[in-house]
């Protein structure tokens, strides 16, 4: 029998649907998530929640001339299956496939490319404004979650909105849920309206009602001033309220007649509306709904028992979530930096009372939360606020803490004044552990942390490092917090990328010092974090061609190892490697110390990342599309090597050509 998600290709195909038909294409849409997410991985619970919301949403308005804005967009899988994009849903994530979150090259529904949190009202806002200006008709809706709402750009649209009291409306998809469990005021707030039973949520139909009767404006008028003098105990919504909304709800977000009437009437209403939706995350799928945090992104598994099918990830979920770790700390070398880091931290914490981790709504993913469990009283979970984390820092370490902040690089973006204002401008000893720096793989150009070195480099009093294996990292964050000035350390997703980790330091970490870890006469590759192994796989397939090349691992992008750099320049030539924008990056960094030194006019090729947007794909696919693998960097640079004009003058003498460590 043909599925009836099988006829739907546009929105519109689903209004002449019956309520029936709606609730059932609503649970084919369920099991297509859960089957196309179980074999390849991805978001999921968000998701599952939000199905009725998208199929109401899209029953009421006429999209794309209304415009539905998601915040993200990896919960609107919903809205992605129905707006023609059915068919390729199984490339979702995938090289060359579906994005997982909204993309406006993809679909004509999707208006921006979204994965940061907190944005859609502010772009809603200005989508109202533009239609205002040319008095056009449509209406504008967007959709945010309870922890998107506390970030500070969504604080802030609110505050404006209120203001600029355009005709919008605001969804706010509440499943009580941010990755893990929500922190902060404004969630314990929502909590309390939707647990309430005194709320108001009759006031709109008993505004209908009240309109029908002779004399209905009046008695709303009186209406409106009985429900002032009471509102503080009866109105739910009432921050909303006084921030210029007019709030309604909450209500059922899994109940399609009830959403579909209250759209239809709330679309009737002038100015901004708040609509309070409740919504369960993970809703229809039981594993899901029973560990909504393992389910809000999840890594392929086995759709009857809810089970990761890779072994070693299952293990590892396991581990993150269960394991107790041992008093004595052994790094396997299959550890992940973020594993890494994860037990470095506790190590430091246990014998330094003054370390307080922070996380911004990313317990997990960061590798805090084994931290949190172990000194409760010393991780701060500041919510979805990456600006406010900087803030609480730089307190922290005035008032004698020192704080680390774990934090994605691709998020810590949002905090680019605050670790100019806050944090380098007052000379404090914050450390940013910058985790998912370098491209991160499916989560696609939204993600990738490929802008910090650019954005860090030009910030007086910030040491910058990069770890070339976990072990490294470790010996980093040691020395990071031994130091009396701001440090950021940037490290890659998951392990090396291949080789074999060299497991134990050849030389402590020394501020503004590198170590090489190879010589060669005809060629120095200086190579940073994740690509100093790539860099070493390169000199040794280049030494079987007769090629000797010197590997430096860099350690410091600031201070860089300015000796380092002249005895490169001798070399004659040299490769940088970073998998970092090579725009403001590493590369650039080393051709000032080059200008700075004075050094001559010598041939320097930098590598790194595109100045475009990388897009989605295996991050091991999209090193390979960039030729950051070590089989397109051995032959980029012997290609390179190849061609480099060669000078007739007479080579100096070997000695002064070869690259040697002989500083230390
Ligand atoms: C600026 C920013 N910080 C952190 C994240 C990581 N992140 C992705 S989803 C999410 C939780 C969002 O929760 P909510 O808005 O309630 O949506 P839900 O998934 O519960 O529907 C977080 C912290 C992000 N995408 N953007």
């Amino acid at each position: 029998m043909t599925r009836l998600l099988e006829t739907i290709n546009r929105p519109s195909d689903i209004r002449p649907l019956t309520p029936a038909q709606l609730a059932a294409l609503a649970q084919e849409i369920r099991e297509e998530l859960v089957k196309t997410i179980a074999a390849l991985g991805g978001h999921l619970a968000s998701s599952l929640g939000a199905v009725e919301l998208c199929l109401a949403l899209h029953d009421v308005f006429d999209a794309p001339e209304d415009q539905l804005v998601w915040d993200m967009g990896y919960q609107a899988f919903a809205h992605k299956l129905i707006t023609g994009r059915r068919e390729r849903f199984q490339t979702l994530k995938q090289l060359d496939g579906l994005s997982g979150f909204n993309n406006k090259d993809e679909s004509p529904y999707d208006l921006f490319t979204t994965g940061h949190g907190g944005t859609v009202l502010s772009t809603a806002l200005g989508l109202a404004m533009a239609r205002d200006q040319v008095q056009a008709k449509r209406h504008v809706v967007a959709i945010i979650g309870d922890a998107s709402l506390g970030e500070g750009m969504a604080l802030e649209a609110l505050n404006h909105i209120g203001h600029a009291k355009p005709n919008l409306l605001v969804i706010l998809n509440d499943n009580r849920m941010s990755i893990a469990k929500p922190v902060g005021g404004l969630s314990r707030y929502l909590n309390r309206i939707i647990t309430n039973p005194v709320y108001n949520r009759l006031r709109l139909d008993l505004e209908q009602l009240v309109k029908r009767l002779p004399h209905g404006s009046r008695l709303i008028r009186l209406g409106r001033k009985v429900e002032e003098s009471l509102k503080g105990l009866l109105v739910p919504g009432l921050v909303f309220e006084e921030l210029g909304f007019r709030y309604v709800g909450p209500i059922d977000g899994h109940n399609l007649s009830e959403l579909i009437t209250t759209l239809q009437n709330v679309k009737r209403l002038a100015g901004p509306i708040l609509l309070h939706v409740s919504t369960v995350k993970g809703k229809g799928y039981r594993f899901a709904e029973e560990d909504p945090e393992r389910f809000h992104k999840v890594e392929p598994f086995d759709v009857a028992t809810g089970q990761l099918k890779d072994q070693s990830s299952r293990l590892k979920a396991q581990g993150s979530r269960q394991k107790r770790l041992p008093s004595a700390f052994s790094l396997q070398p299959s550890a992940t930096f973020t594993e890494a880091f994860s037990e470095q931290l506790i190590r430091l914490g246990t014998t330094n009372s003054r370390l307080i981790a922070i996380t911004a709504a990313m317990p997990e993913g960061t590798g805090v939360s084994e931290f949190a469990k172990r000194f409760p009283d010393r991780c701060l979970d500041v919510g979805m606020a990456e600006q406010h984390a900087l803030g609480v820092a730089a307190g922290l370490a005035r008032g004698g803490a020192r704080p680390v902040f774990a934090v994605y690089s691709t998020f810590l973006q949002r905090a680019f004044d605050q670790i100019m204002h806050e944090v380098c401008l007052q000379e404090l000893p914050v450390v940013l552990a910058i985790d998912r720096a370098g491209l991160v793989g499916e989560d696609g150009p939204t993600h990738h942390g490929v802008f910090d070195l650019a954005y860090l480099r030009v910030l007086p009093n910030l040491a910058i490092l990069s770890p070339k294996d976990p072990a490294e990292l470790q010996a980093m964050l040691r020395w990071s917090l031994e130091q009396e000035r701001p440090v950021a350390i940037r490290y890659s997703r998951g392990g090396i990328v291949c080789g074999e980790p060299i497991g134990k330091l050849t030389k402590p970490i020394v501020v503004g010092k590198s170590e090489t870890l190879r010589t060669g006469n005809d060629l120095a590759l200086l190579a940073l974090g994740s690509m100093v192994y790539p860099a070493l796989a390169v000199a040794e397939a280049l030494a079987r061609e007769g090629v000797e090349a010197a590997v430096v691992n860099a350690r410091f992008v600031k201070p860089i190892d300015e000796a380092m750099v002249r005895d490169a320049a001798k070399v004659g030539c040299l490769v940088t490697l970073e998998e970092a924008q090579v725009a403001g990056g590493f590369g650039s960094a080393v051709s000032e110390a080059l200008d700075r030194l004075g050094a001559p006019a010598i041939s320097h090729l930098r590598i790194g990342l595109p100045d475009a947007f990388v897009e989605h794909g295996k991050r091991s696919e999209l090193l390979k599309r960039c030729r950051l693998d070590p089989k397109s960097l051995t032959s980029r640079i012997r290609r390179w090597y190849d061609n480099l004009p060669r000078s007739t003058e007479p080579l100096p003498p070997r000695e002064l050509r070869a690259f040697a460590d002989a500083r230390e």
